[in-house]
């Protein structure tokens, strides 16, 4: 192991012990790095210093910058961390903003520096705030200045938080003038390929957050792999997409895929489908990231918008279903490309190449990774079977500090909770997260593939299918359904969708009762929050909670 470059060793300190962490493979040539590397050196200034730094790097509405004007931003931010705020290789930075080009550089910058980064959702708030702040021990927050207010009540909370700096309101003390006035050099710190490098805490429906833990090596390693062997951009790609930088699925389409072939990315602060589809024709994105739920948004909306400049749309956070598959490639013209990824593993693990898509199907294992299916016992079951994904590769699951390392890591495989079928061509089908299984009237029954019924229904825009408690039949199964015409909603129209499912798929899992609501309950990433809908269930099936 090369030398830390790590002064504060908080994060080697709680890796989790050796014989809890994953198997990491480095069987592609693509993947063996150099013992010391900074991800920054590879993904930015290695095009200034190719003489390629007038290329476009970072578009956003206000801003365009090259990648030497992104380069000497990064540096004057990484000089600002040391120099004014005493940063040093291996602290913990939080960073709290909506997805802009200061984040982008505030992000590199304290890569650079050797620094830890914990980037946050926006929407968080104070109590939600703590919690990374004490489980990451961080000490010093760069924060947009329109969300400073959350962040300080987070620190009466959480007494580690000791600094907090602003940016966008060009205030004396903000990032931006402290920068302005900084020098534009700064020499990468020379970090270990394993020196942690950033912190990114799930979202989980139960128990606390989890702090998973990636090194700068994993950074190029998803690039690497899925990048340029599943997706394959150009440097003439614009990128584009809805996830935010807090969300690893983000930070990789946004930010790593772009920089590692010195293409472009467009970052939208807003990024509902109104905005995405104006980005798109705006900046002529070509490359889009976002969720299943999103590209089901924009299909009712392109009219009037020009999106003729894509050339890859990448789905993932959830399940792809084949309607909206289907749909979207009728609209565009362009086949979805599913892909299935976790905070865990950084980033996407199986997922097709273009001309290989599948729909209904997640996808292959990446060139780098290896999955199978594996029962109770941990033992590769026979195709067609349904069963737990279990995955490895050149990134993995360490858990910062966290019992539940045991969990997810099992005899060096990383096991992700999800339950998966492997077709006899290779393909990996998602069935449903593994405790989402409704066991109904002895059936085993993935609400998904209700759901992905129900979406096939023109009447339906979205849904979501849990099991609801059932005296004679244990649960029931039971569909929320959005509909496009929410006056549409008739005790014949549920029938309608009832006969429509068992019409599609196997007649016991037809949703015996449907419920028409104005929207479903979603996480920040785009997820169904299942959990949220089956308390939902179970308040409605009980007499005395249930309301009008
Ligand atoms: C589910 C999918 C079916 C699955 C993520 C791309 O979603 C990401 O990370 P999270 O930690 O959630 C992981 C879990 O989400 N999931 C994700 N993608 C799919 N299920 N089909 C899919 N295509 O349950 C998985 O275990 O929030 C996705 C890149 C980076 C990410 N962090």
């Amino acid at each position: 192991m090369a030398h830390s470059a790590h002064v504060d060793t908080f994060t080697r300190d709680n890796l989790p012990p050796p014989e809890l962490q994953p198997t990491f493979l480095f069987d592609l040539p693509e993947l063996r790095y150099p013992e010391r590397l900074n991800a920054v050196t590879e993904l930015l200034d290695r095009w200034v210093a190719a003489g390629r730094g007038d290329r476009p790097c970072i578009l956003s509405p206000g801003v365009s910058w090259t990648y030497a004007e992104l380069g000497e931003q990064v540096n004057r931010i990484a000089n600002v961390l040391v120099g004014e705020l005493g940063l040093v290789p291996g602290g913990r930075v939080l960073l709290r903003s909506a997805n802009s080009p200061m984040l982008v550089a505030a992000y590199l910058a304290i890569l650079k520096a050797g620094g830890v980064v914990v980037a946050t959702m926006p929407l968080l708030r104070a109590r939600e705030l703590a919690y990374p702040i004490q489980k990451a021990r961080v000490s010093l927050a760069l924060c947009d200045a329109r969300l400073t207010a959350d962040l300080e009540a987070a620190r009466a909370l959480s007494p580690d938080l000791t600094r907090i700096v602003p940016w966008g309101d060009g205030a004396p003390g903000s990032l931006e003038t402290l920068a302005a006035a900084a020098s534009p050099d700064f020499e990468a710190v020379d970090t270990a390929a394993d020196d942690v490098a950033l912190i990114s805490f799930t979202s989980g429906t139960t128990g606390q957050p989890k702090g998973t833990m990636h090194v700068h090596r994993d950074l190029l390693a998803i690039c690497d792999a899925y990048g340029r062997q599943v997706l394959k951009p150009r440097e003439d790609d614009v990128f584009i997409g809805s996830p935010p930088l807090a969300f690893t699925f983000g930070l990789g389409g946004l930010v790593l895929f772009p920089l590692r072939v010195g293409a472009a990315s467009a970052i939208l602060e807003r990024a509902g489908p109104d905005d995405l589809l104006a980005g798109v024709a705006r900046f002529q994105a070509t490359i889009c990231f976002t969720a299943p739920t999103a590209y089901r948004a924009m299909l009712g909306k392109l009219a009037g918008h020009d999106v003729s400049s894509l050339r890859r749309c990448v789905s993932a956070g959830e399940a792809l279903p084949p309607a909206t598959f289907e749909a979207w490639r009728a609209a565009t013209g362009l086949a979805l490309m599913d892909g299935i990824g976790a905070t865990e593993m950084l980033h996407i693990f199986i997922a097709a190449p273009y001309e290989k898509v599948r729909p209904g199907a997640t996808g292959l294992v990446v060139p780098g990774y290896e999955a199978k299916v594996i029962d109770a016992q941990g033992r590769e079951v026979p195709r067609g079977t349904v069963g737990r994904l279990a995955v490895r590769g050149p990134t993995g699951c360490r858990y910062l500090a966290d019992e539940r390392q045991r969990h997810y890591v099992e005899n060096g495989w990383n096991v992700t909770g999800d339950a998966y079928l492997q077709d006899e061509d290779g393909y990996f089908r998602y069935q449903a997260r593994s405790d989402d299984m409704i066991v109904s009237a002895g059936y085993n029954i993935a609400g998904p593939e209700v759901e992905a019924s129900l979406l096939a229904h023109p009447a339906v825009a979205e849904c979501g299918v849990v099991g609801a408690p059932d005296d004679e039949r244990g649960s029931i199964i039971k569909a929320y359904v959005v509909l496009r015409d929410p006056a549409a909603a008739s005790p014949a129209l549920a029938q309608e969708l009832q006969e429509f499912v068992k019409a599609d798929i196997a007649p016991y899992k037809y949703p015996r009762a449907i419920a028409f609501v104005a929207q479903l309950p979603r996480t920040e990433t785009g997820k169904l929050q299942r959990f949220a809908l089956r308390q939902q269930a179970m308040a409605d099936a009980d007499p005395l909670l249930r309301s009008a």
